[in-house]
């Protein structure tokens, strides 16, 4: 009776939470619909992994993080088909039935043993030879100046990105919270800097092809997550921080931009668009768009 009473509050408890999610995503649907980029994205997403457009010579963790995501699928479908291939046997070969006595002492196998050290080996493995150099990689080898790094700000907001480059001087004008305003100046430039006159604010990110990019990542309000999936690079962004990133596209085209961090109720339409352009178109767009937002059309990309 007991156990009856158990298995009727659980199922209880299990409809609302069920009739409860679906209320929620109801409701959430009907709030607000994610951005349409204007232009098509370039490359096939496809099933499995986004397309990789990295620069491999200048970026190689882009390809260590392809081979970490590969290796870690085949070890998933051999620990699969291996403990659900143990626990059907132990299923029918234990099973509850006349003349068979329960044995409770523990078992003294050697290939348990030997399987624990395999998967220990293996996961070694992908620490020490995939993610430690890869994650070095990405915190230790920035681009030298002497590369002629292009240098942008992300500024993270719900639900939202901004894009901060420092204009054709180079030097990114001085910002503070106090002059933000969402409408007149989104990354709150100081206005009495002069190094902020030139300054470009963009909602898309435009990148030069084969030269790298070194990124701050940062956020207004809550933590994001500034992920581009093509370039196998994700950084939270953390307000009152800082964190640089950096990357190196090999292909021109547009590709996604997204935020990877729960970061509220509009989380999903937090997109927005990378542009990567060769030299010459990316160097026309820089100095149409540092003559100031009122001449400049984030539609006209090239
Ligand atoms: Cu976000």
């Amino acid at each position: 009776m007991n156990s009856r009473r158990q298995t009727a509050k659980g199922v209880f408890v299990l409809a609302v939470l069920v009739l409860g999610l679906f209320a929620a995503h109801t409701w959430a649907q009907g709030t607000a619909t994610a951005p349409k980029f204007s232009v098509p994205l370039t490359g096939n997403y496809g099933p499995h992994l986004p397309p990789n457009i990295a620069n491999i010579k200048a970026q190689p963790y882009a390809h260590t993080v392809d081979k970490l995501i590969n290796w870690l699928h085949v070890f998933m479908v051999l620990l699969f088909v291996g403990w659900g291939s143990f626990f059907i046997y132990c299923l029918v070969k234990f099973r509850q039935r006349a003349g068979h006595k329960a044995e409770t002492r523990p078992i003294k196998a050697k290939v348990s043993k030997y399987a624990e050290v395999g998967v220990a080996v293996f996961e070694a493995f992908l620490l020490i030879g995939l993610s430690i150099p890869a994650w070095a990689s990405v915190k230790n080898d920035f681009p030298s100046e002497d590369k002629n790094p292009q240098h942008v700000r992300v500024l993270a907001e719900q639900f939202q990105w901004n894009f901060h480059y420092p204009g054709p001087d180079g030097i990114f004008g001085r910002t503070s919270p106090e002059f933000l305003d969402a409408a007149s100046n989104p990354l709150g430039l100081d206005p009495s800097d002069a190094h902020g006159k030139d300054d470009i604010y963009a909602t898309q990110l435009h990148v030069p092809k084969d030269r790298p990019v070194i990124a701050d990542i940062s956020s207004k309000d809550v933590i994001h997550s500034f992920f581009i999936p093509v370039l196998r690079i994700k950084q939270d962004a953390i307000p009152g921080m800082r964190i640089p990133i950096w990357f190196e596209a090999g292909q021109t085209g547009n590709y996604e931009i997204e935020c990877a961090q729960l970061c509220g109720n509009n989380h999903y339409s937090m997109r927005a668009l990378m542009v990567v352009q060769d030299e010459a178109a990316f160097d026309k767009w820089y100095a149409k768009a540092a003559q100031g937002p009122e001449e400049f059309n984030e539609d006209d990309l090239d």
